[in-house]
């Protein structure tokens, strides 16, 4: 009599467990690439300071400095998260993290609508055992990561200011997943770069977009 007692209670406790456990695990229902552009088909659809330039044979927009460039999307279907994809070059002597109030820090930031979502640094400087500026990607800012980690390529040249030296174009794919319900949105990308002492700043540091992937989820 006990022991059935205790069979049917440890059941009942795990079948607990069971439900809280799937009850807080996200299901992915359903996933739609709603946009994908490498603008290789010199699509500038719904830019806003949107520009094409061929880098290395390739058609990227771009570059930029500190100015924002964005996309809208219109009619997306029902989802309740975007997950938004980014392939981006980063060009020439970007400085990382350190903030010596004249070369940075280099910040390189995205978001959704009028919401910032993901901020962090990228470095293409050099990093010895005594000296090493750091960057915070793959993380957002403050990380003290070493340059180019999470790279997907480096050995591209510069754009200007190095432009005759081989791996000064680093290039990163940036992936976030972002609650997000309306049925359209606009995307937005820039830059805080910090380049003082040069007169040609642009020249210095630039960033241009490779590739722009937009997937709708729902997920329950
Ligand atoms: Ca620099
Ligand atoms: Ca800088």
């Amino acid at each position: 009599m006990i022991s059935a007692f205790w069979r049917r209670t440890s059941r009942v406790f795990v079948l607990g467990i069971f439900v809280v456990m799937t009850a807080c695990t996200d299901t992915l229902e359903r996933s739609e690439v709603v946009y994908d552009n490498n603008f290789s088909t010199l699509d500038l659809a719904g830019f806003e300071n949107g520009k094409l330039f061929i880098f290395q044979r390739d058609t990227v927009a771009g570059f930029y400095h500190n100015d924002e460039v964005s996309v809208r999307l219109e009619n997306l279907p029902t989802h309740n998260m975007l997950k938004v994809t980014t392939e981006i070059l980063v060009h020439d002597s970007w400085d990382g993290n350190p903030d010596d109030g004249i070369s940075g820090p280099d910040y390189w930031f995205f978001g959704l609508d009028n919401t910032e979502i993901f901020r962090t640094t990228f470095s293409n400087s050099p990093c010895e055992s005594l000296f090493c500026l750091y960057q915070s990607f793959p993380n957002s800012f403050f990380r003290q990561n070493i340059p180019k980690s999470g790279a997907i390529q480096t050995n591209l040249p510069g754009l200007c200011l190095f432009g005759a030296f081989s791996n000064y174009t680093t290039r990163y794919r940036i992936e976030e997943i972002i609650p997000h319900t309306n049925n359209e949105v606009k995307i937005f990308w820039n830059s805080e770069l910090r380049q003082e002492e040069n007169p040609d700043p642009v020249c210095d540091e630039s960033w241009s977009l490779a590739r722009v992937t937009v997937e709708a989820l729902v997920v329950n």
